[in-house]
């Protein structure tokens, strides 16, 4: 069921196919329609993922609870992008806010028990719904805020970048930032390529050769993330944000947003093939598997 299901996400159009989309006003106007629909809401739930939608407002809330760290693993991965597909079909889902139901961390990136000991065949498949989450989310047509309510290494800070606005908590143990040199391994062009649309070229050399975390305060001096906030206030914050994000037309915003991502949304989309290629020949190599295994043994180390 679900291999099918990935199937079928991976044919779905996304903001690339805005402009041919909104000729076709019928489309436009149910997405541009203020909420005057009755006041409802839903909330649909599946193991790692709980998505409430108040249709009033038109805005769906994401909450991540993986436990222990909301690492995105493929099965993860999997239930992220069946959920935002759904949301994205849903013509009164305007606004969509991305959290995290676990304590401390809003995601901790890509599950490496994916990436390590694993044949090329799970890797490849692994890889293809990484692209496929980024695809969806840095091509949604819905306002997308991130309500970084943790830490939120290497993937989990691509996820928030992929959002329109990201808001964190500020508390100075969380950190946020592509780390991906400090395991060892090297952050692929899209990821590259998402950062520097967010913090400019020059810190995004220096955020990638480095491996940076930073520090709430310092994300925000870089605008890595949009604002701080008080950990108790990220997801309210987030709501009131929308509020401002949602009058402005959908079609006007859509189409600007489509304008700023197209591009970078292009060059994965022209070659998500030789990307998986790239990924499976370089993260089954004996070297960086032994990296991996060495960084995971620092991490139950530093538990200890
Ligand atoms: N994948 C799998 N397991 C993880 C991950 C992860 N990303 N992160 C943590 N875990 C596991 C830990 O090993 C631990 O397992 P166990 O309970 O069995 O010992 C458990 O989750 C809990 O972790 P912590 O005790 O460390 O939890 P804390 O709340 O103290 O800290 C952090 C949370 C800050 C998130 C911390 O766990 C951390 O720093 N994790 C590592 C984050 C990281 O470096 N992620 C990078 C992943 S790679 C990626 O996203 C992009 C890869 C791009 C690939 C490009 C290749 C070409």
């Amino acid at each position: 069921m679900k291999m099918a299901l990935r199937a079928c996400l991976r044919t779905k159009p996304g903001l690339t196919g805005l402009l041919s989309q909104l000729s076709c006003s019928g489309h436009a106007a149910a997405r541009r329609a203020p909420a005057l629909v009755a006041q409802r809401s839903s909330s649909s739930t599946s193991q790692k993922i709980k998505v409430d939608f108040d249709q009033s407002s038109g805005v769906a809330v994401m909450h991540m609870q993986s436990p222990p760290v909301n690492s995105l693993s493929l099965e993860f991965l999997t239930d992220v992008c069946i959920a935002l597909e759904k949301l994205e079909m849903d013509k009164s889902c305007r606004g969509l806010v991305v959290t995290s139901s676990q304590p401390k961390v809003f995601s901790a990136g890509l599950d490496i028990l994916d990436m390590y000991g694993k044949s090329p065949e799970h890797c490849a498949e692994f890889w293809k719904a990484v692209q496929e989450m980024w695809l969806k989310f840095y091509g949604s047509n819905m306002i997308t805020i991130a309500a970084v309510n943790g830490s939120s290494p290497a993937g989990g800070c691509l996820l928030s970048m992929t959002c329109d606005y990201r808001i964190m908590a500020d508390n100075p143990r969380y950190s946020i930032g592509l780390n991906e040199t400090k395991l060892g391994i090297v952050a692929p062009f899209w990821f590259k390529d998402t950062m520097v649309n967010t913090v400019g070229h020059r810190a995004t050399e220096m955020a990638l050769q480095l491996g940076l975390l930073y520090s709430p305060a310092e994300a925000l001096k870089i605008g890595l993330v949009d604002q701080l906030v008080h950990e108790d206030q990220v997801l309210t914050t987030a709501t009131e944000t929308m509020t401002k994000w949602l009058a402005i037309p959908d079609h006007a915003r859509q189409l600007t947003k489509s304008m700023m991502r197209k591009p970078t949304i292009d060059k994965l989309a022209a070659n998500r093939e030789v990307d998986v290629n790239n990924f499976v020949k370089f993260i089954t190599k004996d070297s960086i598997q032994k990296s991996l295994g060495m960084y995971l043994e620092m991490l139950k180390r530093r538990k200890a």
